[in-house]
């Protein structure tokens, strides 16, 4: 493992060379870029974000693909339940169901510019409804399909209390 600690940015984010996989119990697995994100169908949404820290960011206008539309693509097999949310840093990963994880958004746009690097451009995973700041995964990385709860892999919960005094 890197010394890069899991909420560093990542120093070699080139949104030029960005790619997310996705991988694993699916038909076909599939790359996909920004050009190939910005291809398919976008929706707008606005929010706020609590972290469990005790901070909130309000009122943020995320633009982006759902990614149940891009799973369809790579046609799930029929024996996928969860996916594991990978991020380019390597140890953060957090698990979801494929229902819950299909109404989320990966956001390329955050405010009307494309999503800065500090907050997980090119492309982050923002949850649709009630969520954990954690489950947020910026720098989305690989979406990898599985036939059961990835909980050993499941990283992000505990990394984020980590960081809670
Ligand atoms: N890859 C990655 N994504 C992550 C984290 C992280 O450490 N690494 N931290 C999470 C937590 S706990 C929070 S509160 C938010 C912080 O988002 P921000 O840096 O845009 O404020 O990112 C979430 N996504
Ligand atoms: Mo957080």
């Amino acid at each position: 493992m890197s010394d890069l600690e899991p909420h560093d940015v990542p120093d070699d984010v080139d949104a030029d060379a960005w790619g997310l996989g996705v991988t694993g119990a699916v038909e076909r697995e599939l790359t996909v870029d920004v050009a190939g994100l910005e291809g398919l169908p976008t929706e707008t949404f606005t929010a706020d974000f609590a972290c469990v820290e005790g901070w909130v960011a309000e009122d943020l206008t995320w633009r982006g693909v759902r990614v149940g539309d891009l799973l369809e693509r790579a046609e799930p097999a029929a024996s996928a339940t969860h996916a594991l949310v990978r991020a380019m840093d390597g140890a953060y990963a957090c698990s979801y169901p494929i229902e819950r994880l299909s109404e989320a958004v990966l956001a390329i746009e955050l405010d009307g510019a494309p999503l800065p690097v500090e907050h997980g451009g090119p492309a982050r995973l923002v949850p649709t409804g009630e969520a954990d700041c954690w489950e947020s995964v910026k720098w989305v990385a690989e979406i990898e399909l599985v036939d059961a709860p990835p909980d050993e892999e499941d990283t992000a919960k505990a990394i984020a209390l980590s960081r809670v005094e």
